[in-house]
């Protein structure tokens, strides 16, 4: 047994509550090396006769990346507190692993054991369950549409007249997106994502000049009013990305500072290595990146905290909006966003706070600051396999174990699944244009857990590079739209919306990758129905024979609606390439 590879550690994501009352263990083993492992556990005060009392469960293996095996028990402790080691088999030998190292025996001693204290209802992780249920539609203003040209800014080009650049503009705003509210209610999504709508100097407005206005280009706060309230007329949701790593170069106090250096009272507001300031040829202040022009603000300073969290309550309250997609913000320190959890959920507890960082996120998500992160890691995974093709479908199961085992497991069912944003080369660039691999990439983005957002013009076929390539103006003439791709979206969401299983109900399971190479196959299960999602990401047609003994069993196929009888034990399933079928049993 090759116990260097095994880990625990509480908490996080090896030792965490999933519910008020139920914990998860998770043990970590070298792939393929243990065969068997036994959790033993009891209460930490429970003793008979001088000897500490506990009792042993069997855990269940999870999944397998590219090293690990992953382990699995949920136990509910009768006093919310528990002690609790490993006993794991190879087949050969056996070794007991604790919080003091590897034993032979199991260890008569408690202190030898893992400790998960006390299960503190205010230290579970609970996100608001209604995101569980959310599929989301990501929509950069400038360019979705145009609805009023009195507000278009000087020089505001025709509407998809050029290619994006950095600098221009095409005059969209809000009254384009309430006058197309019916498009998204019939496509189906029932969350917008924003990106900032504040008053601004570019034409991505992540340079903010004033937090508590609307960028006249948008349009003014009574139409907001309107939009939101159209929005949730319809069960829309609306989430506004807020900006507080930086401000724009142009917001009051940093003008401040360059107008009055150390006598400034804002001087504070920022990160200034010294005076006089200067914006060239280097900045010496912290910025955003390298960009002079996006000046780091000090959220340590209470000044600025205490206006930070002014504007985060003021988009609530004023404007009921449902929840903020916080930019840049592992850049930001844990304590403000710990304070900006608190104050935001006291006006609104089921508001959604989604923190867009790209890469392993568990300091964030303990459950004191955010809700979820922009699942950047699922992203690069599904376009590597059905995009890209760099990697196999093997590696792809193994990656995505991987990161299903980044996080407690009630992470997950709110996780902010993406395949493009404002920040990547759009889905179809990525697919070389081959709209057979994008359709693969939203079956796949559509039926797994996690709350599953569509960028703006993706559901149409629109193409574009890396930013500001991916920010080309919305394709409104239906003639350019490719709407067998948005009919293939608008009824997987359909689908997910009837069918719990497809969503976050049920628990996840790969189907082992080796029974088909070109192949992804994933079940959802409650025990007494399954949902199996089976995908061919190949160039071939592949014959898969379901390892499941469905005899008798009636199996809908969800996506065409026909059913049909089992009446053999192995069923085959035929896919041309980039095919699917969602069945249900
Ligand atoms: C634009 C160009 C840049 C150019 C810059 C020059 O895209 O190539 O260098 O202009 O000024 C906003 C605008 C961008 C603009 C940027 C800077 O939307 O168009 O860039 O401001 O002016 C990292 C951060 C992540 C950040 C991305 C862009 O971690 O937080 O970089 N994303 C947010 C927003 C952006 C926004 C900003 C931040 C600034 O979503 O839209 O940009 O407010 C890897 C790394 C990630 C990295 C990612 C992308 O995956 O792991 O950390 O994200 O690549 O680069
Ligand atoms: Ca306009």
């Amino acid at each position: 047994m090759q116990i260097e590879a095994i880990y625990h550690r509480p908490k996080d994501n090896y030792a965490y509550a999933c519910t008020k009352d139920d914990l998860h263990i998770r043990i970590r083993t070298k792939k393929k090396d243990v065969t068997k492992v036994t959790l033993l556990f009891g209460d930490p005060y429970r003793w008979e006769d001088g000897k500490w009392v506990y009792d042993s469960i069997p855990m269940t293996l999870t999944g397998t990346d590219s090293l690990f095996d992953y382990w699995l028990v949920e136990i509910t402790p009768p006093f919310r507190r528990l002690r609790y080691g490993f006993v794991l088999y190879d087949g050969s030998s056996e070794t007991f692993f604790g919080e003091k190292g590897f034993f032979q025996k199991p260890s008569t001693d408690v202190a030898d054991y893992f400790c998960f204290p006390f299960l503190n209802t205010a230290d579970v992780f609970l996100a608001p369950q209604w995101v569980k249920n959310t599929v989301w539609y990501q929509i950069f203003p400038e360019r979705f549409a145009n609805g009023n040209s009195s507000n278009d800014p000087n020089g505001a080009l025709p509407w998809g007249s050029n290619e994006p650049s950095p600098d221009n503009f095409f005059g969209g705003d809000l009254e384009g997106v309430l006058e197309n509210i019916s498009y998204l209610k019939d496509l189906g999504i029932n969350g917008i994502y924003f990106t900032p709508i504040f008053k601004a100097f570019s034409n991505h407005k992540y340079d903010t000049i004033d937090y508590l206005e609307l960028d006249p280009a948008f349009g003014d706060k009574e139409t907001f009013k309107r939009l939101i309230k159209a929005c949730h007329d319809q069960d829309i949701k609306v989430m506004l990305d807020a900006v507080f790593n930086h401000s724009g170069f142009y917001f009051p106090p940093f003008q401040d500072v360059l107008q009055h250096g150390e006598k400034s009272k804002y001087k504070d507001w920022f990160h200034i290595h010294d005076f006089p300031i200067k914006t060239e040829p280097v900045p010496n202040y912290d910025t955003f990146a390298f960009t002079p022009f996006m000046p780091k603000l000090n959220t340590e300073n209470n000044e600025v905290k205490d206006y930070l969290l002014n504007v985060a309550r003021y988009w609530i309250e004023e404007f009921d909006i449902d929840g903020w997609r916080l930019d840049v913000a592992n850049e930001i320190d844990h304590q403000f966003w710990r304070e900006f959890r608190q104050e935001v959920k006291a006006i609104k507890p089921d508001l959604y706070i989604l923190g867009e960082i790209w890469h392993d996120s568990m300091p964030w998500l303990r459950g004191d600051q955010f809700d979820a992160v922009m699942n950047y890691p699922f992203t690069t995974n599904l376009l590597n396999l059905f995009a890209k093709q760099s990697i196999s479908s093997k590696q792809f199961v193994e990656n995505m174990t991987n990161v299903l085992h980044m996080y407690p497991k009630n992470i997950h069912d709110v996780a902010f699944n993406l395949v493009g944003s404002h920040d990547t080369p759009r889905v179809l660039n990525e697919c070389n244009q081959d709209e057979n691999r994008a359709k693969q990439i939203f079956t796949f983005l559509l039926t797994f857990i996690g709350t599953p957002c569509i960028y703006y013009g993706d559901e149409i076929g629109m193409s574009g590079g890396q930013d500001p390539g991916c920010r080309k103006c919305m394709e409104w003439d239906g003639e350019k739209q490719n709407r067998d791709l948005f009919t293939h979206i608008q009824t997987l969401i359909r689908l997910r919306k009837k069918e719990p299983l497809l969503a976050n109900e049920g628990t996840l399971s790969f189907l082992p990758p080796e029974l088909h190479r070109d192949s992804i196959a994933f079940t959802k299960s409650d025990g007494k129905q399954t949902v199996l999602v089976l995908m061919n990401c190949s160039e071939q047609d592949i014959n898969y024979t379901l390892p499941f003994d469905l005899k008798g069993k009636t199996i809908k196929n969800l996506y065409t609606s026909k059913e049909f009888a089992a009446d053999v034990e192995e069923i085959d399933v035929k896919l041309k390439p980039f095919d699917f079928t969602i069945l249900k049993f």
